[in-house]
């Protein structure tokens, strides 16, 4: 089956009983037995699965690919999850421009707890294999990047964790299995906040790991059963729906994000574009190869003034665009990472990875591209 018709159809199939065409939500917290431990249908208590989640988990694992898909109560949770296959000295790698939020917990949960991080920019592949030691256990990264845009070559770098038997994770939360395929390329596990483009209304937090592996897939089952962040039945069905779109909506989210980064490059206020659909992106090359052909709807930039006040009035003037945090839904947003999304990354590091205070990133919706370009035209003068 081609993607199209995976995000429609794949992993999924008629209610059983009704033939109902969408799942129904199961809003039931737990599910009759017919003796003691003997279920009716698989189904016992719904922290450890629900009819309406499974459809979802099932929709997940069709259209990345992978043995197995869950569904978390956010982003966040998801990646949590991969977090507690670790053990106190076991050490990652990780992307050095990562969402903030993943940062904060890296650095102020897992660090604490006897785990080992480094951040390193993968693009460098010398840098990165020479921090690979018997402790590494974990390599994570996010491509394209939140909020710098870098994309790393996924083959590449599960060509060495391979080799040396470390869990590869991809947070495919920017790129979407539209345009990007992680466990296709190599990786072990997919990561997505659902809360973005899979759900693709901002009307949900949810999270989701695709696994490559059944018997990995089994063993993370078991730690969401068992640690409990498992997303609820409403929700499940909110981004299943979502997912039946996807397709559709990052097609215009790329051409849209296409034309507005093609304005900005050419916009006398701006420094630097950060979108790898341009040609001169530092990673275009990789974005070409391993993207089809589509470059996602996120899309940062600097002023040429580098002044932290001109984005802040550019953000406030916007009328189309939402300042707002999030991403990935219909409507356009814009963000101000430096004191929104990433202020949890502190200054010095910020700035030496490059979110400097006059950085702007935008989530280009799917309104009508001049009627954007427009709106950032006037925020401008
Ligand atoms: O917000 P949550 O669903 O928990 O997902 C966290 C997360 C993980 N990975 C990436 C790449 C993300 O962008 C996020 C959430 N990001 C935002 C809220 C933001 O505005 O960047």
């Amino acid at each position: 089956m081609k993607f199209n018709t995976k995000a429609i159809h794949g992993g999924q199939h008629h209610e059983e009983h009704t033939g109902a065409v969408m799942p129904p939500v199961f809003q039931t917290s737990t599910f009759a037995q017919k003796s003691p431990g003997v279920l009716i249908n698989g189904y016992e208590y719904s922290r450890g699965a629900n009819p309406t989640r499974t459809a979802l988990e099932n929709a997940l694992a069709s259209i990345e690919n992978g043995a197995r898909g869950l569904a978390f109560s956010s982003g966040l949770a998801a990646t949590d999850c991969v977090m507690k296959l670790l053990k106190p000295n076991d050490e990652v790698i990780a992307m050095d421009d990562l969402y903030g939020g993943t940062y904060r917990m890296f650095t102020r949960i897992y660090q604490d707890m006897g785990i080992k991080f480094h951040f390193v920019d993968m693009n460098d592949l010398d840098k990165f294999q020479s921090l690979i030691n018997e402790n590494t256990k974990l390599v994570w990264v996010e491509t394209p990047t939140n909020p710098l845009m870098k994309v790393v070559d996924i083959a590449a770098i599960a060509k060495i964790t391979k080799a040396k038997n470390i869990l590869f994770a991809v947070d495919n939360t920017f790129a979407t299995p539209y345009l990007q395929r992680p466990i296709d390329l190599g990786a072990d596990i997919v990561m997505h906040s659902a809360t973005k483009y899979l759900g693709g209304h901002s009307d949900v937090i949810a999270g989701a790991l695709i696994i490559k592996d059944a018997e990995l897939g089994d063993k993370m089952h078991f730690l969401q059963f068992a640690t409990g962040a498992t997303l609820g039945p409403q929700d499940s069905y909110l981004v299943l729906r979502g997912i039946k779109t996807l397709h559709l909506r990052v097609q215009r989210h790329s051409e849209n994000g296409q034309k507005v980064a093609e304005y900005l490059a050419k916009h006398p206020k701006v420094a630097k574009v950060y979108y790898p659909g341009l040609e001169n992106h530092p990673n275009h090359d990789i974005a070409k190869k391993q993207m089809s052909g589509q470059f996602g709807g996120m899309v940062s930039f600097t002023f040429k003034s580098g002044a932290k006040a001109d984005a802040i009035k550019f953000l406030e003037d916007l009328k189309v665009f939402t300042l707002a945090e999030s991403l990935g839904g219909v409507e356009s947003l814009a963000n101000h990472p430096a004191l929104m999304t990433h202020a949890s990354i502190p200054e010095p590091k910020r700035k030496e990875i490059g979110i400097t205070d006059d950085l702007v990133r935008l989530s280009v919706g799917i309104e009508d591209a001049d009627d954007l370009i427009n709106d950032i035209e006037q925020a401008f003068s």
